[in-house]
């Protein structure tokens, strides 16, 4: 009787291992290149606008080398209150004309992107550059940035994650406008509201005179709502549904006793008695021999 559990203990460590060995992070660098700066695995991996050689226009050189290294999942999210997701940044800032390499190792079980907008599209033919693997893995590609002060949006764009926490931005120089909703950083696109609908403030009234208890405010400008659902009339609809119930069963079962639900029906029918009226004595017939 022991091997059932023991079969059970084996099995489950075996899968313990084997979810713990599939969370080392496996590199993808051998692509099939697709030209344009578009690179492919067949494990999910991809880069979109590779660009290490050319320059943008207004940019004499390259003015520097710079790698980041960018961690997504669902843990970096547990400092942001609201997301699911996150980058383990959410701003980065670099030279104008810099060349950028983005290592982005992808945490979780799930696709995550690290995808920025807005680039010249004489360049970059999808106007972005974009990451993008099936974790946990990591994969890396590089960029030329422009040489105008400009801030990018970065996110991942599989549905929901953007809005769930992974959001960045890259500012180039200076920078350009700060988009909304980065975690830590800037405001809300929609900010959170907790509270009750705010109704539209009510004409001032006149002074009212002292009373003990407080005076209700007009309510000609501010109509009362209507449309709560434990209303006076709902109450009293479960309060004769919980109370009237059993006792018209009981009613009916006492007046029918010892007949079968077709006698029932047959009386009932040559009562001439209401529709409703057959039918609570049908259920009370229904119901007699549970008792
Ligand atoms: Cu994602």
């Amino acid at each position: 009787m022991k091997t059932i559990p023991t079969l059970f203990l084996g099995s489950l460590l075996a899968a313990a291992s084997a979810y713990a060995a599939e969370d080392k992070i496996i590199e993808h660098n051998s692509f099939m290149d697709h030209g344009d700066g578009h690179l492919m695995d067949m494990d999910g991996a991809m880069v979109m606008g590779q660009n290490k050689d050319t320059l943008a226009p207004g940019c004499d050189k390259v003015s520097e080398d710079v790698e980041i290294t960018v961690h997504a999942g669902h843990k970096y999210a547990k400092n942001y209150p609201g997301t699911m997701f996150g980058f383990s940044e959410h701003e980065w800032k670099v030279k104008p004309c810099t060349r950028l390499t983005v290592h982005f190792i992808n945490e979780d079980h799930v696709r995550h992107q690290w995808m920025m907008h807005g680039l010249p599209k004489f360049l970059y033919d999808k106007g972005m550059f974009h990451l993008e693997v099936t974790g946990p893995a990591k994969v890396s590609g590089t960029l030329i940035l422009p040489a105008e002060d400009r801030t990018y949006l970065v996110h991942c764009d599989i549905a929901q994650h953007m809005e769930k926490g992974m959001k960045g931005q890259l500012i180039v120089g200076k920078g350009g406008t700060p988009f909304p909703s980065i975690p830590g950083l800037t405001d809300l696109a929609i900010p959170d509201n907790y509270g009750p609908p705010v109704a539209p403030a009510a004409p001032v009234a006149p002074a009212a005179p002292v009373a003990d208890k407080p005076v209700p405010p007009p309510t000609a400008a501010t109509p009362a709502p209507q449309d709560q659902p434990t209303s006076g009339g709902f109450i009293l609809g479960v309060i004769l549904g919980a109370f009237g119930t059993p006792f018209a069963i009981s009613t009916y079962r006492q007046r029918f006793q010892g007949m079968s639900a077709g006698e029932v029906l047959h009386h009932l029918g040559h009562a001439g008695l209401g529709l409703v009226d057959r039918l609570l004595g049908f259920i009370a017939a229904l119901t007699k021999g549970g008792k």
